[in-house]
């Protein structure tokens, strides 16, 4: 069997993007693959974080996989900073990243834009989430289109450890959802929603209440020409949001694009927050149920556990292809 690996920050609470550009994918691929999903706290540190709301993330993140419907059975879940193997890793592969292609990534130009402190660890993030795959020899890499650059940075990686010490990575794949890859800002439509935006109006939080979450479609920005239709240039407002309910309820953008001919942006907004809300309440009972739970830790322990066994014996091979460490006589 295959292996997957796909890793989520616990940078604050879920959107609705992350939902339907990296989880929902997982949900569906993860009884054809061996998987592992990764809460990726140390990649989350590379910007400041508050301590108490860091852990209550990381709970709160591992509680939202389960609650979506990964299966702890089947599928790895647990907490990157449980597993050594990752900075050990990644340190590794630090020493063979340049710091002109790390400089290149546009997370890294997007994030560092404008601040004078800037962690060196944002710049060499790359280089840890390329460990995180490379530990598990993960043949597919599940994401939203925003990570592209990096699973071709960690591509480069691997074949220039292989090449330079001992053929011992697996050259992953990534998998892009075809609808959903990239869902917008609702406030600004050109952006990219992120869960760590200041404006909590451009995003739906996984965890919005069903009323929340109506308010702030209906304050969505489309535009002024009433029309249901997809056309992500002049219309990127009005295309999110098709793209938002295609999503939810696997429906096609053109039968929704039928459905609301000659209807205004009024009617179309409601069916937009009624599939939104369809989804997401059953996740949220789900979550409530979870969060708190002693179950939710014994899944993670056990999950550090078998992270780590398999990690281990990456971390031992890439030691011995570089050198590093001792040969006992
Ligand atoms: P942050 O805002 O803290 O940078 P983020 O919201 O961009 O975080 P990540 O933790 O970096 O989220 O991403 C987790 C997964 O969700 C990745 O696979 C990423 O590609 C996907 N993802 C993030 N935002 C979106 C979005 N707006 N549309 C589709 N997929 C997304
Ligand atoms: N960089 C990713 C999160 C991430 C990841 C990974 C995704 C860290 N390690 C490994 C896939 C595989 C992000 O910011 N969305």
């Amino acid at each position: 069997m295959e292996t997957i690996f796909s890793g989520i920050q616990p940078s604050g609470t879920l959107t609705i993007g992350n939902y339907l550009g990296a989880i929902q994918q997982f949900v569906e691929l993860q009884n054809d693959y061996d998987c592992y999903f990764c809460i990726v706290d140390e990649h989350a540190i590379t910007v400041p974080q508050d301590r108490l709301k860091l852990r209550n993330n990381i709970r709160s993140l591992a509680a939202l996989y389960l609650a979506s419907g990964i299966n702890p059975e089947s599928s790895t879940l647990f907490v990157q900073s449980e597993v050594p193997a990752h900075t050990q890793l990644g340190w590794m592969l630090q020493s063979i990243s340049y710091v002109g292609e790390l400089e290149r990534m546009t997370q890294y130009k997007d994030k560092s834009e404008g601040k004078d402190a800037v962690s060196s660890a944002l710049l060499t993030y790359p280089s840890l989430m390329a460990a995180d795959i490379l530990l598990y020899n993960s043949n597919v890499v599940p994401v939203g289109d925003d990570q592209k650059q990096h699973l071709e940075l960690t591509r480069d990686l691997a074949q220039r450890f292989n090449n330079r010490f001992n053929d011992i990575f697996t050259i992953p794949e990534i998998r892009i959802p075809k609808v959903g890859a990239r869902i917008m800002s609702l406030q600004e439509p050109t952006k990219k929603m992120s869960k760590s935006d200041e404006n909590e109006k451009g995003f739906i939080s996984m965890l919005d209440e069903p009323k929340r979450i109506e308010k702030k479609i209906k304050s969505a920005v489309t535009d002024s020409d009433g029309i249901v239709k997809y056309d992500k240039d002049n219309k990127p407002g009005v295309s999110n949001l098709l793209t938002i309910y295609s999503s939810c309820t696997g429906e096609s953008i053109k039968s929704l694009e039928a459905k609301y001919e000659g209807k205004g942006y009024g009617e179309f907004k409601q069916g937009v927050a009624n599939a939104v809300i369809d989804t997401l309440k059953p996740i949220q009972d789900r979550y409530a149920e979870l969060v708190n739970s002693e179950k939710l830790d014994d899944i993670l322990d056990k999950g550090a556990e078998k992270a780590s066994f398999t990690a281990n014996k990456t971390v031992a091979k890439a030691k011995k292809a570089m050198g590093l460490g001792r040969v006992r006589k």
